[in-house]
C-alpha cells in the first residue's frame, strides 16, 4: 500500500494510506537520501510503501519514494549529523519574532538560503504583533521592508488574538506548507488559530531565558479544512547549512542572483574583487548590508564546501 507520512517520532511513523486509513509504521531496511547521512531516514511529507504486519495493528515501511524536495539542516555546527525537517513541500513558512524569543536576521537568512537551494518558495510570518510597542513597530517595518524588497512575502500577525491570520489562510490553500522557526515563536499557536481542530499543544516562554521550551517534539502534518496541509515542527535553535558549495552560495540570495552576470570576473566571490557589482550594490545600499553579512558569514563557515 502507498501512503503519506504524517507524523514521525524517529522510532515510528504515522502513515495516511491512499485508502484513507491511518496506520502506525516501523521501518525495515535502509533508506538513503543521495548519500547524505540523516538522523531521520524518513520525514513527514514522504511518500512510502508499506505492508501490514500479520496479526498486528502496525505496518512496516518497505520503500521510500524519491523526494521532490526537502528542507535539511545540520543539527550542530559542523557535525555530520543532518536532519530532514520536511519533504515534498510546496512552500515553507518561517515564523519569526523580534522578541520573546528574538530571531536574528542571520537565522532568517540561513533559512531562506536553505529554501532557495531546494527551490522552495518561502514566506516570512512575523508573529506576536500584539506585543509590539511603537518603537518595535518601526523595527518590524524595517525588517519586513528588507525581505519584501527581495520578493519574499511578509506578514505581521498575532496568533494569539487572530490579527491578520486570514491573510495567511489564503496563502495556504491547497498547498503543503512547512512551518519552522525557533522554539516559542508561536508555530503551534498559529496553526491552532488557522485550524482550531488541530488542537496542538503550546508552551509558555521561559521567564528567565526568554526562550521557548521545545513544546512540540515531533513533526506532524495537519489537514486544513479549507484545503491544504501544514507541517508543525519542533523549534530549531540553529540552522546549519547542508550541501551547498561556496561558489554557488550567491545564487541562493535572489538579490545577488539577478546581478551575478555583471561582475567583471565570472568566478567572482564577491568579497574583494575589482569590478564586483555585488560589492557596489552593497555600497549603494541596493543590497542590504545585513544580507551581505549573512552571505559572508555562511561563505566563511566551514559548513559550505569549496
Ligand atoms: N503575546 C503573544 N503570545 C503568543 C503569540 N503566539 C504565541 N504566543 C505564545 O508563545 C508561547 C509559545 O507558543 P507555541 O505555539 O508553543 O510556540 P512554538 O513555536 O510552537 O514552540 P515549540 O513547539 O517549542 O517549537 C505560548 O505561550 C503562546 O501562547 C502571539 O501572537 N502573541
Ligand atoms: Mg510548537
Ligand atoms: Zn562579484
Amino acid at each position: 500500500m502507498r501512503g503519506l507520512v504524517t507524523k514521525s517520532t524517529g522510532s515510528w511513523y504515522l502513515v495516511l494510506g491512499e485508502d484513507g486509513t491511518r496506520v502506525e509504521c516501523r521501518i525495515k531496511g535502509k533508506f538513503r537520501t543521495k548519500g547524505i547521512k540523516t538522523t531521520n531516514p524518513i520525514a513527514v511529507g514522504d511518500w512510502v510503501n508499506y505492508e501490514q504486519e500479520p496479526d498486528q495493528d502496525s505496518a512496516v515501511i518497505t520503500e521510500l519514494e524519491p523526494r521532490k524536495n526537502y528542507i535539511i539542516r545540520r543539527s550542530v555546527n559542523l557535525s555530520k549529523q543532518t536532519q530532514i525537517i520536511g519533504a515534498n513541500l510546496d512552500q515553507a513558512m518561517l515564523v519569526v519574532t523580534l522578541a520573546s524569543p528574538p530571531t536574528s536576521l542571520g537565522f532568517i537568512d540561513r533559512f531562506l538560503v536553505t529554501a532557495e537551494a531546494y527551490s522552495i518558495p518561502a514566506i516570512l510570518v512575523f508573529n506576536k504583533l500584539d506585543l509590539f510597542s511603537e518603537e518595535g513597530l518601526d523595527v518590524l517595518a524595517d525588517y519586513m521592508a528588507i525581505y519584501e524588497q527581495i520578493g519574499y512575502p511578509c506578514l505581521a500577525v498575532s496568533a494569539q488574538d487572530g490579527t491578520h491570520v486570514d491573510a495567511i489562510r489564503s496563502m495556504l490553500k491547497d498547498k503543503i506548507t512547512l512551518v519552522s522557526g525557533h522554539s516559542g515563536v508561536g508555530k503551534s499557536t498559529l496553526i491552532n488559530s488557522i485550524e482550531p481542530a488541530a488542537a496542538l499543544r503550546t508552551g509558555k516562554i521561559s521567564d528567565w531565558s526568554d526562550k521557548g521550551k521545545h513544546t512540540t517534539t515531533f513533526a506532524e502534518m495537519i489537514d486544513l479544512s479549507f484545503g491544504g496541509k501544514l507541517i508543525d515542527t519542533p523549534g530549531i535553535r540553529e540552522l546549519g547549512i547542508v550541501d551547498i558549495e561556496k561558489n554557488e552560495l550567491s545564487h541562493f540570495f535572489p538579490e545577488m542572483r539577478e546581478r551575478l552576470n555583471e561582475c567583471r570576473f565570472h568566478n567572482c566571490r564577491h568579497i574583494n574583487e575589482p569590478g564586483c557589482v555585488i560589492l557596489e550594490a552593497v555600497d549603494h545600499a541596493e543590497i542590504e548590508s545585513s544580507r551581505y553579512e549573512s552571505y559572508l558569514s555562511i561563505y566563511h563557515n566551514q559548513e559550505t564546501r569549496n
